[in-house]
Parts: C-alpha cells; sequence; structure tokens
C-alpha cells in the first residue's frame, strides 16, 4: 500500500513484491469499475485467488454498499471496504492473523450478503421518462455577452502568493479528519486544538511553499462561442462563424420526479439549458479551463518520504490541492470581471466566492452537474493542456493530481444542481447522439444509473 500506481499494473507489482495485501483507493468514479476489473484479474490469476490475497477498497467515491454490490462477489478472496486509512492496521492485522482471520472474513461476507440482498430488494425512485423530463426543462431567455477574446490563453508560473489569497480553508480539514465549517473549527470544544495545530503547521509549510518557489502554477482557458442542440446537448464552435464544431458536450438531464414549490413547478435541469439554442439564432458562449499547482511536487514529496516523513508530504499535498482549486476561483474572477467580462462590475470577498455569490457557474466533469468523466479528453484537445503540463490518465484522472478542470457558464439563471439517477431511455438516447456503444457508455455512467 502507499504507492501510487494504475491499476492496471497493480497486480503485477503486487506478485513481483509478494505483498500481503493488496489496496486499491478511488478519487473519481472511473476508478470504481477498474477496482472491480482488478478484483475479476485477481480471481483469474492462480497466486492471488489460491493464497486468498485480502483486497482493501477506500477513497473518496467508495463506499461498503459499493464494495458489496459491485466488487466483492468478482473474488473469493476477502475484500474489506476500510472508511478510513488510519484503520486499515487493524483491519491488515485482522487479516493476517491466522487465529482471527476466519473469523473476521466471515463476518463481512455475511455482512455484503445481507448488504447485496437489501440492494436487490431496493425499490428504485420513480424516474419520468426522457420525453417529460424534456418537456419541464427550464425556459431561461438569453442575452449573452460576448468574451472581450475567443479562443484560448495560458496562465504560466502564476505567483502562487497571489492565489493563495483565495484559498478556501474549509475542505483543508477534511484531509486530517477534522470535521467543521472554517474559521469556526479553530475554535472548537473538540478538535479545536488539533485544527489550529495543522492549521498553523499548513501555514508555515505555504510559505516555504511560496518564498521557495517549490510548485508551479500553470492554467489554461478557452473562451468559444456555443449554442445547445437536441435539448440536452452543447456545440462548441472554433470560430465566431460557427461552422465547425469544436466538440459536442453531451449533457444528462434531471429524470426525477420534480416538486411544485409555491405554485411553480421546479424544472428537470440539465446544464444545455443554460446555453442559447441554436434554433434561437442567438450567439452565446461557453468557457473551459484546467489548472494545475501541482507542477514539481515530486521532488519534495519525494524528499519528504525518504525522511520518513509522511506527515509532511501528506500536508504539501493538502495544500497543492488547496492551491489548485483557489487558482480555478482566481481564474474564474478575472474571466467573469475582465476576460469574458460578463460581470465587470463584481466586487466579492473570499467568503462571497466561496459562498459562489456571482454571476454564472464554473461545473467540473465529475462533479454532481456533469457526473461524466470522459468530456475532459474533448476539453483537454481543445485546451491543448499537455502545453502547460497536464494530461490524463487511462482513467481520465487529472496528472499532476493537484489539478482542476471544467466548464464556464455565463448565464444569470445557472446554477448547480444534481443529474442524479436517470433511467435506461436516457442511456439510449445518449448512445445514439453521441454514436458509442451501449456497453462503453453504460460503463461510464453506471454510478447514474438506477
Ligand atoms: C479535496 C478534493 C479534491 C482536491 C484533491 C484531490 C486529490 N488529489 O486527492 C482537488 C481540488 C485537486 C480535486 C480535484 C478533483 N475532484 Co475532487 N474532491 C475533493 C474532496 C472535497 C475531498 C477528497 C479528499 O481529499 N478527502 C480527504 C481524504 C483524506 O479522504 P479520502 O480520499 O476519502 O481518503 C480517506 C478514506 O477514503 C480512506 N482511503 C482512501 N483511499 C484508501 C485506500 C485504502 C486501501 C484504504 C484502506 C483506505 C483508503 O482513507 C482516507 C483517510 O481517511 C471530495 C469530496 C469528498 N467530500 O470526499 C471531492 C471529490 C473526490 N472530487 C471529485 C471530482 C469529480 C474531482 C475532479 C474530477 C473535478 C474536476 N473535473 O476538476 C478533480 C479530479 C482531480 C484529478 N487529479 O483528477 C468528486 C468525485 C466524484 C466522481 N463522480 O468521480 C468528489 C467526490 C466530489 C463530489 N461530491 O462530486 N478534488
Amino acid at each position: 500500500m502507499g504507492v501510487m500506481v494504475p491499476c492496471s499494473e497493480i497486480l503485477a507489482r503486487a506478485k513481483i513484491e509478494n505483498a500481503d495485501i493488496v489496496g486499491l483507493s478511488g478519487l473519481i468514479t472511473p476508478s470504481l469499475e477498474e477496482m472491480a476489473h482488478v478484483a475479476r484479474e485477481m480471481q483469474r490469476d492462480p497466486h492471488f485467488r489460491m493464497l486468498k490475497i485480502p483486497l482493501l477498497i477506500g477513497g473518496a467515491t467508495t463506499s461498503r454498499a459499493h464494495t458489496a454490490v459491485k466488487i466483492a462477489h468478482n473474488y473469493d478472496g476477502p475484500v474489506v471496504y476500510v472508511p478510513d486509512a488510519s484503520r486499515s492496521v487493524s483491519v491488515a492485522q485482522s487479516l493476517l492473523t491466522p487465529e482471527s482471520r476466519d473469523k473476521y472474513v466471515d463476518d463481512i461476507q455475511a455482512d455484503y450478503a445481507r448488504i447485496r440482498e437489501q440492494h436487490a430488494n431496493k425499490k428504485a425512485l420513480p424516474i419520468l421518462p426522457l420525453a417529460a423530463a424534456r418537456a419541464n426543462k427550464a425556459k431561461l431567455a438569453f442575452a449573452p455577452v460576448r468574451p472581450k477574446f475567443i479562443g484560448r490563453r495560458e496562465f504560466k508560473n502564476v505567483d502562487l502568493g497571489l492565489i493563495a489569497k483565495y484559498i478556501d480553508w474549509g475542505p483543508f480539514f477534511q484531509t486530517w479528519d477534522l470535521a467543521g465549517p472554517y474559521p469556526a473549527i479553530l475554535t472548537d470544544a473538540v478538535v479545536g486544538e488539533a485544527a489550529s495545530r495543522v492549521f498553523e503547521e499548513g501555514q508555515a509549510l505555504l510559505k516555504k511553499v511560496i518564498d521557495g518557489r517549490w510548485l508551479s502554477a500553470n492554467g489554461v482557458i478557452a473562451l468559444l462561442p456555443a449554442n445547445s442542440v437536441n435539448d440536452d446537448d452543447i456545440e462548441i464552435y472554433t470560430d465566431e462563424t460557427r461552422s465547425q464544431v469544436a466538440f459536442t458536450y453531451y449533457g444528462l438531464r434531471q429524470q426525477g420526479v420534480k416538486p411544485l414549490v409555491d405554485g411553480v413547478q421546479r424544472p428537470n435541469q440539465c446544464l444545455a439549458d443554460f446555453i442559447a439554442p441554436k434554433a434561437s439564432g442567438v450567439a452565446d458562449y461557453i468557457g473551459l479551463f484546467a489548472v494545475t499547482a501541482g507542477l514539481g511536487i515530486e521532488k519534495y514529496e519525494k524528499r519528504f518520504e525518504d525522511a520518513h516523513d509522511d506527515y509532511s508530504s501528506i500536508m504539501l499535498k493538502s495544500l497543492a490541492d488547496r492551491l489548485a482549486e483557489a487558482f480555478a476561483e482566481y481564474l474564474h474572477e478575472r474571466v467573469r470581471t475582465d476576460l469574458w467580462g460578463y460581470a465587470a462590475q463584481e466586487q466579492l470577498s473570499n467568503a462571497d466566492m466561496i459562498a459562489e455569490r456571482y454571476a454564472g457557474i464554473r461545473p467540473a466533469p465529475g462533479y454532481p452537474a456533469c457526473p461524466e468523466h470522459t468530456v475532459k479528453a474533448d476539453m483537454f484537445k481543445v485546451l491543448q493542456a499537455g502545453e502547460i503540463g497536464m494530461r490524463l490518465t487511462e482513467s481520465y484522472a487529472m496528472f499532476p493530481g493537484a489539478a482542476v478542470s471544467g466548464f464556464y457558464f455565463a448565464h444569470p439563471e445557472a446554477k448547480y444542481f444534481v443529474v442524479g439517477k436517470i433511467g435506461l431511455d436516457q442511456l439510449d438516447d445518449m448512445a445514439a447522439r453521441r454514436g458509442v456503444g451501449k456497453d462503453e457508455l453504460e460503463r461510464w455512467l453506471a454510478p447514474n444509473l438506477s
């Protein structure tokens, strides 16, 4: 455990190093499918199957239910979901101690079998047919502002001190398993002392990172003409002639049954609703961005790891993550007030920005309004993200890890929403629109399919 390797390589490494346990960590949903694949491969390979090498599962997108329903049944050896890495020591002990192992594994397998049964009996939430969901879309008026330039622009070696002013410290404490809103967490009766300590140490390391230019922050944006088509999709054009499509973003629409609130029917939303339809003749626009603050981190990670200073290594990673998000926040502000300029008069504090009190949104692929990750391949191509040192892994994670990418929508009524569960009719419809096989698409949409 503890080595960052793609799932495809993990079993080869585990064999060479004669690993007692294999552990997988999943940050984004495409890795969930990889995990099931690794479990199947372990079942196929006599080395793992005969020795019943345990497989541990963890990470932000994983859960006990997901492990039970989607992973565990693929492998006869023990498969264990571990919610918190600090518990992996006791879990490993239970799994590797001959006296405790059988009972421990039996208990977990019985628990997972129960979860699978509950899951099979669970009644799915009612879902509207896609046509009905589309008929209930938000009907917005459009008066788009033309960006000051059309095309892409790079931002290289952006001042880390400037970016740091935009940091949202809230999620920093999650890294240390400390729960509570910032800054109240610093004086919290239970975790205040620990939170204050990591905060102080984080600030001290951040100063070193900034003063010593440990990391490079690079970003790229593209502001491009766009129109919505076929209700749910957005055509993004290479230039103002709108004759050549750079790529089409295929949107997912909410299919949940929406309530009446104060006599007003809530819409079934899709990101395409925020862009003027092609048929309207209104010239609308969209933005794309990709930023990283993690360039150059390996050298310092290695230095800490060689000194067995895991604490500082994790601290550095979490600061790089904070800087990446802060960079996205900073660049978005510049886009709103200047580069696109649709909110030129805006004046917001950092707290206002964290509370998203600005016009427009910047949804990121993988987040609930656009849960599907593969669009990052099209975005990276148009952004030429390689030029600023960013790339995608085989499962659409971004490298360097401290990275964020997404869209800019300027419509004043654009808000974040959760697509949630979709029906098979939407899967079929999207497969036809995209011209891809249903099986492949099903794989990418698995977390949203009911
Ligand atoms: C911080 C964060 C980031 C940071 C850092 C990411 C990173 N490199 O770790 C930044 C800002 C860079 C980021 C970027 C992105 N993020 Co993000 N991010 C988060 C957030 C808020 C917290 C994750 C985190 O670090 N938690 C703290 C750590 C310590 O917890 P953890 O990872 O869960 O690990 C713990 C346990 O799970 C366990 N564990 C983990 N692994 C293992 C393995 C084993 C073997 C064991 C035993 C235990 C174990 O131990 C850990 C300690 O307790 C989550 C939301 C959330 N609340 O979880 C979203 C989240 C993970 N992000 C998400 C997404 C989509 C992204 C982006 C793709 C968005 C984008 N398009 O830019 C990118 C992807 C980045 C990339 N490199 O590809 C989604 C993923 C969902 C999905 N559909 O895939 C989440 C869940 C948000 C959401 N609700 O939608 N993100």
